[in-house]
C-alpha cells in the first residue's frame, strides 16, 4: 500500500487549485509529474557544478562528470542493464527508437521484413516505415483483433508471422490507449530462437512497474523519462553491447570521435558513439535521482496502486450510458490507464468540461492514428494513474463525466 499523503507532499504542483477546483491531474500517460527531490537535484546541479561534462580538468567539470556517469549508472540498475554503457541518454522514446532505425535503415536490403504491431504510437511506426522505405525492406504488422473484442494483438498470428525474413521486431511494451500489455518476455523469447532482434516501446511501462531488461531478454528498449518523473528532454535507449557495437551512430560530431584527421574519423565505442555534442547533462541527473525516487518508493507497489486505480475506474465508468471502453475487459490486466468514448459527444468536448472541474484528461488520437481507424473512432478520452492518484480522484472523473453527460442531453 503507498502512502498517498506521503507521496502527494512531495509533488508541489499537485497542490493547486484550477478553475477554483483541485487539481486532478490523470494525464500521467502524456507526462508524469515531478517529486520534490527531482526538482532539486535539478537546482543543485545549476547552483553547484554545471560544466561541460567528459571535456574539462576543473573541479566543476570533473563533479558534473560524475553526476552525468553515475547517472547512467543509476539508470541501467533501474532496467538491470548488464553494463552502464549499454544505456545511451536521448531525448526520450522517440529518439532513441529512431537512433536504432536508422541505423537498421542502413542494414537491411529488399526481401527483408520488420515486423511491427497494430497498436504502436507512432513513434514506434514511422521510424521504421522510414527504415523500410529506405532500405527496401518491406514492413509487417502482427494484426489487431479487432474493434469488437478490443483485447489487443492476435496472438494466435505471432509464430507464423515470425518468418526467417524477420529481422526486427519492434512492438510496444503497453499501449497508450488502449492500456493493453503486451507479454514482452514471451515476444522476446521467440524472437531470439529465430535470431530476430527485439525493440521494445517502454514508455508507458517504465515508470510504471519493474523492468529487467536481462529477465525480458530484449535486444534495445526505448523509453522517455518524462513519464517516470524525470524532466523532459532526456530518455534513454539500452541496447544490448554486442548489438550496439555494430549500430552506426545517428548523429556525428564532438565526443564521439577517437581521433579525426581531413578525410574522416574513427568513432568510440557506446555509449559515447551515441551522444554527439554536449549532452543533456542535468536533466539526465534528473533521471538518476527519479529512479532512486520510484525505487524508495518500489515500483511493485506503484505498478500494483496504478492497475487498481484503472481497474477501479474501469469498473465505475462502464456503468455510464453510451460509454465505450477500450481494451482489457474487467479484471483483465491492465496498464494504469482508461480509454474511453461516447457515441455523440467528441473527446475534445469531453476534456474541456473536465478541465472545467479541475479534472486533467487527454483527448485525441493519442499518436495513434491507424489504430484510431481499426477502432472506428477518430478520437478517445484517456485517464491515466499515477503513485500519487487517488481513488477520491476516480470519483472527481466519474463525478465530471456525468455532468458532461447531463449537459449533453445522455442521461
Ligand atoms: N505518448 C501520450 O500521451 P516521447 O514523446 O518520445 O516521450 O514518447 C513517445 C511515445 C512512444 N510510445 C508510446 C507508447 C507513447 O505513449 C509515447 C508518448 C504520449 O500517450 C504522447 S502522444
Amino acid at each position: 500500500m503507498l502512502d498517498l499523503t506521503k507521496i502527494r507532499a512531495d509533488f508541489p504542483i499537485l497542490h493547486q487549485q484550477v478553475h477554483g477546483k483541485p487539481l486532478v491531474y490523470l494525464d500521467n500517460a502524456a507526462t508524469t509529474q515531478k517529486p520534490r527531490a527531482v526538482i532539486d537535484a535539478l537546482v543543485r546541479y545549476y547552483e553547484r557544478d554545471n560544466s561541460n561534462v567528459h571535456r574539462g580538468l576543473h573541479a566543476l567539470s570533473m563533479r558534473a562528470t560524475d553526476a552525468y556517469e553515475g547517472a547512467r549508472a543509476r539508470v541501467a540498475k533501474f532496467i538491470n542493464a548488464a553494463d552502464p554503457a549499454e544505456v545511451i541518454f536521448t531525448r526520450g522514446t522517440t529518439e532513441s527508437i529512431n537512433v536504432v532505425a536508422h541505423s537498421y535503415a542502413a542494414r537491411l536490403k529488399p526481401g527483408d521484413v520488420i515486423l511491427t504491431t497494430e497498436i504502436e504510437h507512432h513513434s514506434n511506426m514511422v521510424p521504421w516505415q522510414q527504415a523500410a522505405k529506405a532500405s527496401g525492406a518491406t514492413i509487417r504488422y502482427v494484426p489487431f483483433l479487432g474493434a469488437n473484442v478490443e483485447d489487443g494483438l492476435d496472438l494466435a498470428q505471432l509464430d507464423a508471422l515470425l518468418t526467417p525474413e524477420v529481422k526486427v521486431f519492434a512492438f510496444t511494451h503497453i499501449s497508450n490507449t488502449t492500456g493493453t500489455i503486451n507479454p514482452a518476455t514471451a515476444f522476446c523469447a521467440k524472437a531470439r530462437a529465430r535470431g530476430i532482434v527485439t525493440v521494445i516501446d517502454a514508455a508507458q511501462s517504465i515508470g510504471h512497474e519493474t523492468i529487467d531488461v536481462q529477465a525480458i531478454g530484449c535486444d534495445f528498449l526505448a523509453f522517455s523519462g518524462h513519464k517516470m518523473c524525470a524532466p523532459t528532454g532526456i530518455g534513454a535507449l539500452y541496447g544490448r553491447r554486442a548489438l550496439l557495437d555494430t549500430l552506426a551512430p545517428d548523429e556525428t560530431g564532438g565526443g564521439m570521435v577517437v581521433t579525426v584527421d581531413y578525410t574522416g574519423a574513427r568513432w568510440k565505442p557506446a555509449p559515447e558513439r551515441f551522444e554527439a555534442g554536449t549532452p543533456n547533462i542535468a536533466d539526465a541527473i534528473g533521471l538518476g535521482a527519479a529512479c532512486d525516487y520510484l525505487d524508495t518508493i518500489g515500483r511493485p507497489a506503484i505498478a500494483h496502486h496504478d492497475a487498481a486505480l484503472a481497474q477501479l475506474a474501469r469498473e465505475k465508468l462502464s456503468v455510464l450510458p453510451g460509454i465505450r471502453i477500450l481494451g482489457p475487459r474487467n479484471g483483465e490486466p491492465r496498464g494504469g490507464l482508461v480509454s474511453f468514448a461516447f457515441a455523440d459527444i467528441h473527446a475534445h468536448d469531453i476534456v474541456t468540461f473536465a478541465d472545467e472541474d479541475g479534472v486533467a484528461l487527454r483527448g485525441g488520437h493519442h499518436c495513434n492514428q491507424p489504430l484510431m481507424r481499426k477502432l472506428g473512432l477518430t478520437s478517445t478520452t484517456r485517464a491515466s494513474f499515477y503513485l500519487y492518484n487517488t481513488e477520491q480522484e476516480v470519483d472527481a472523473l466519474v463525478a465530471s463525466m456525468r455532468r458532461t453527460l447531463k449537459f449533453f442531453g445522455v442521461t
